[in-house]
């Protein structure tokens, strides 16, 4: 898998050289090259910039050093016929970027990450590029940055890991929060008993049916209290008894194969 990175502070892509994805890169296990925007403006001063039409507060980005800059990147690295490499456009604007999208993005050959600035892209490049490109502008969440840099390390990081031999033990993606639609259980360590506080006895027990069970419930509960969007989301057609009384007792009932609120049904 290939990513390309277009950036006018391609310093801000450094922590990409170090940890888990550095190591992937070392390894061959994914290529990744970040590019400056400026290195493809043809006037002397280097102009990525400009006011907007219309009128209105900031700058925004100029059409032509993007197009250079992504024919470039594209025709560098042809992807299979009938194929088109993936255009992510960080933005608040954009669909939100989840583990499932993650997981989609996981399986293309090529991403290019254009990381705008100021208030952003000129709208034409994004209609543009999509003869080249499948063009998707993608937010991290409903906050506002003050560029794409910061949601590209959070993206190629959440990828990355995806691609297969990066993680290297690949029971830690199973269980993981989100993989299952689920924020993930709690989780304890030595010693059992710690500043007067101990670890839930059944994770002593050596039972593994009844820590699977425990779990599953604390992660129901967690869910339903911290993100109870997901618990809306949540295919509950196959839950168990057990899980079905924790549910309710949560206020959920299972109708269905959703879990509705008690009242709402
Ligand atoms: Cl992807 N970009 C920017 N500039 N701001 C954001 C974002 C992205 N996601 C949330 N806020």
């Amino acid at each position: 898998m290939r990513f390309d990175v277009v950036s006018i502070f391609p310093e801000y892509l450094a922590p990409l050289d170090l940890s888990l994805i550095g190591k992937a890169r070392t390894e061959g296990l994914l290529e990744l090259a970040v590019h400056d925007l400026r290195s493809y403006t043809a006037d002397r001063h280097r102009t990525v910039d400009d006011t907007p039409y219309g009128g209105g507060a900031g700058m925004v980005m100029k059409p032509e050093p993007w197009a250079q800059a992504l024919t470039d990147i594209a025709v560098a690295s042809p992807v299979a016929e009938g194929a088109k490499p993936t255009l992510i456009v960080p933005s608040p604007a954009g669909e939100v970027f989840n583990q499932q999208l993650a997981y989609q993005l996981a399986e293309e050959q090529h991403l290019v990450f254009a990381c705008g600035r100021y208030e952003g892209i000129d709208e034409r490049v994004l209609e543009w590029a999509a003869d080249q490109y499948t063009v998707r502008p993608v937010s991290l969440g409903d906050y506002v940055l003050n560029g794409g840099e910061v949601a590209v390390l959070a993206m190629v990081e959440a990828i990355g890991r995806l691609i297969p031999g990066v993680v290297g033990n690949p029971e830690s993606l199973i269980e993981e929060s989100h993989s299952d639609g689920l924020l993930e259980y709690p989780v304890y360590t030595k010693p059992s008993s710690w500043r007067e506080r101990d670890v839930p006895d059944v994770l002593l027990s050596g039972n593994h049916g009844k820590i699977a069970k425990f779990r599953k419930e604390l992660q129901l509960r967690r869910t339903a209290e911290r993100r109870p969007d997901l618990i809306d989301a949540l295919d509950v057609s196959n839950v168990s008894k057990a899980e079905k009384n924790v549910l309710w007792e949560l206020g959920y009932a299972v109708v269905d194969g959703k879990a509705v609120r008690r009242g709402d049904a």
